[in-house]
């Protein structure tokens, strides 16, 4: 499908997407990329993915714009507030990556706390071969895992920890109605911790959330593990707290600005380093991109989103 006279250009592509779900948007949509639009003035509909920002500039460029729909359930790239100010709607990609996420999270405090990624790297370097022992861990069984934001991912994460054996300690902004420890600040979650699970959502609200002080009542013998996003960690305190022993180690899938990752981070055997894989299945992606999918179809046929940032 081409766009003509007939058929003007309704929806555009941001960035920060996938190539299958490029082609997919421009087979139904004959959605071009921003730099390929040739005339913006009939563009209703922005589709935007991977963290690309979405502010006051981008909006501007697109006159006719009504609704913005991320592929994402975290949605701290668009400025929601702006767009509310100029009647744009927005969209996210909830519950579809709820799995996957959680999966997630489980999956790295499991590997920081048995060490997998490093016995792996012990394996490859020939230190079993030669004789040599990998260090003991420690069970994830009997640890107190404190989860820092109790929404729909922390609260899936929490009940796959609690099948391992873990005891489930929480902060979000009030408490809820689950059979799990409240604690009203994220230091005194931290001080309860032997583990603290990042799952709050990004943005202005949670920006350095995670500092020294959250850092070091976690403790010399905690662990962070953060699957939400990069800015909810003060990083250059995370890298002094591992560089000075006051933390034991951190399993990150989301860093501060990304794809950089700290070099002091990357030589460092405590810590395990994923590429912002929280919902990168095959099966969850494609769910994702068919949400995003209904979300512009619905728009464009009714003026609706199935799933609207409120
Ligand atoms: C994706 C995510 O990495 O949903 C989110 O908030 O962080 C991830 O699922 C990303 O948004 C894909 O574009």
């Amino acid at each position: 499908m081409t766009s003509d006279a007939q058929h003007p250009v309704r929806v555009v592509q941001l960035g920060g997407l996938m190539p299958f779900v490029r082609e997919w948007l421009a087979e139904r949509y004959a959605a071009p990329e921003r730099a390929d639009l040739a005339d913006p003035a009939g563009v209703e509909v922005a589709v935007v993915g991977g963290g690309a920002a979405v502010g006051p500039a981008e909006m501007d460029a697109l006159p006719g714009l009504r609704a913005i729909v991320n592929f994402g359930v975290g949605y701290d790239n668009v400025d929601v507030a702006e767009a509310r100010r100029r009647g744009i709607v927005v969209s996210n990609t909830p519950d579809v990556l709820t799995d996957a996420v959680a999966d997630l999270a489980v999956l790295l405090v499991g590997d920081v706390l048995r060490g997998v990624s490093a016995a792996d790297r012990f394996v490859r370097s020939g230190a079993w071969a030669r004789g040599e022992k990998p260090p003991l861990t420690r069970d994830v069984r009997g640890s107190v895992v404190g989860v820092l934001g109790l929404g729909r991912i922390g609260t899936a994460a929490a009940q796959r920890l609690e099948a391992f054996g873990a005891e489930i300690h929480y902060h979000s902004r009030s408490p809820k109605d689950v059979a799990w420890t409240y604690h009203p600040t994220p230091v005194e979650l931290a001080a309860a911790s032997d583990v603290l699970v990042v799952l709050t959502p990004g943005g202005a609200g949670t920006e350095k959330l995670v500092d020294a002080a959250v850092l070091d009542a976690l403790g010399p013998d905690g662990y962070l593990v953060n699957v939400a996003r990069g800015s909810v960690v003060d990083e250059d305190a995370l890298v002094a707290a591992l560089e000075e022993g006051r933390l034991a180690g951190a399993g990150l899938d989301v860093f501060a600005h990304e794809p950089h990752v700290p070099q002091a981070l990357l030589g460092r055997d405590d810590v395990v380093l994923l590429p912002h894989v929280g919902s990168a299945t095959t099966q969850t992606r494609e769910a994702m991109a068919r949400l995003v999918l209904d979300n512009v179809d619905a728009f464009l046929e009714r003026g609706e989103l199935v799933t609207p940032v409120r």
